[in-house]
């Protein structure tokens, strides 16, 4: 007879340690957390919610893809945002999220990286890598203005055949230990929440992102809508986060918004 696993253990509001000022609210089950957090916005919701649930049965990737976790194995979260800058830094949101992820998993999972956009992945230093968390920053339009939905999924508990696609991974399977994801969501929002300053220097960002990020400096195919897909060496991050591609015919750049997909050639 083969063993049944242990139920896993729900989040535990009480013991999370949330930022100063973003309300947590947990919901056992919802379509997508993006999706509720994007209502509540438009009906009047001030920055600084944030919502989790134990079981997002409708998950979004970035262009109608779909983002799949079981119940309980995984973060899936949204965070409001109101984000006090200039039009030209809102594109760097989703790479700082991307930034702050990588960091607050970064003792866990020490070759974790970042590839552009914003794709959270390990293994990834001489190969395609395996995708731990994928992100999806929404912008909205609410009463008082411009909001940013932050959309970050995070794989924590998965085993190997409960992940959706050949190139994924959780934290757990990487370190072969189990993880707590009370502890590990309060991190990640303490990240978050502790970067987002740096949308206010952008130079900063771009230096602390590029460090990280394992595009650059490789032949990429940046496959574009229309089925368009162009070849070029990945040599740079711009001023507003657009992937700089150097081609025989000089140079292009592709921003985060218009691009399908970026993969090593
Ligand atoms: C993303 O899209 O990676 C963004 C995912 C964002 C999910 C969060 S969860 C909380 C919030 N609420 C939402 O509804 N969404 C956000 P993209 O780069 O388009 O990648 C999607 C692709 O990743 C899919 O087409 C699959 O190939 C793959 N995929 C789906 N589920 C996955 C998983 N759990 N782990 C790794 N890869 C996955």
């Amino acid at each position: 007879m083969t063993e049944r696993p242990a139920p896993r253990p729900p989040l535990d509001p009480a013991r999370l340690a949330a930022p100063l000022g973003w309300r947590v609210e947990l919901l056992d089950a919802t379509p997508s957390t993006n999706a509720y957090v994007a209502e509540r916005a438009r009906a009047g919701e001030e920055p600084g919610l944030v919502v989790v649930t134990e079981h997002q049965t409708a998950g979004r990737g970035r262009l109608d893809r779909a983002w799949e976790t079981p119940a309980r194995s995984s973060l899936t979260f949204s965070v409001l945002l109101r984000p006090d800058v200039a039009p030209t830094s809102w594109p760097w949101l989703p790479l700082l999220t991307g930034y702050a992820v990588q960091a607050a998993l970064a003792d866990r999972l020490p070759d974790i990286a970042l590839k552009w956009p914003n794709d959270v992945l390990v293994d990834a230093a001489s190969g395609p890598g395996r995708k731990v968390c994928g992100i999806l920053v929404e912008r909205i339009e609410a009463e008082r203005g411009p909001m940013a939905v932050v959309g970050v999924g995070i794989n924590v508990d998965q085993t190997l055949d409960e992940l959706p696609v050949a190139l994924a991974t959780s934290v757990a399977l990487e370190t072969g230990e189990p993880v707590e994801r009370t502890g590990l969501l309060g991190q990640v929002l303490g990240s978050l929440h502790g970067l987002l300053g740096l949308l206010d220097d952008t130079e900063a960002l771009r230096r602390a992102y590029a460090d990280v990020c394992v595009t650059l400096g490789r032949t990429v195919d940046v496959h574009l809508p229309g089925d368009v897909v162009r070849r070029g060496e990945a040599l740079d991050i711009d001023a507003t986060g657009a992937l700089v591609v150097g081609t025989g015919d000089g140079t292009f750049t592709v921003a985060a918004g218009d691009v399908v997909h970026v993969r090593p050639a």
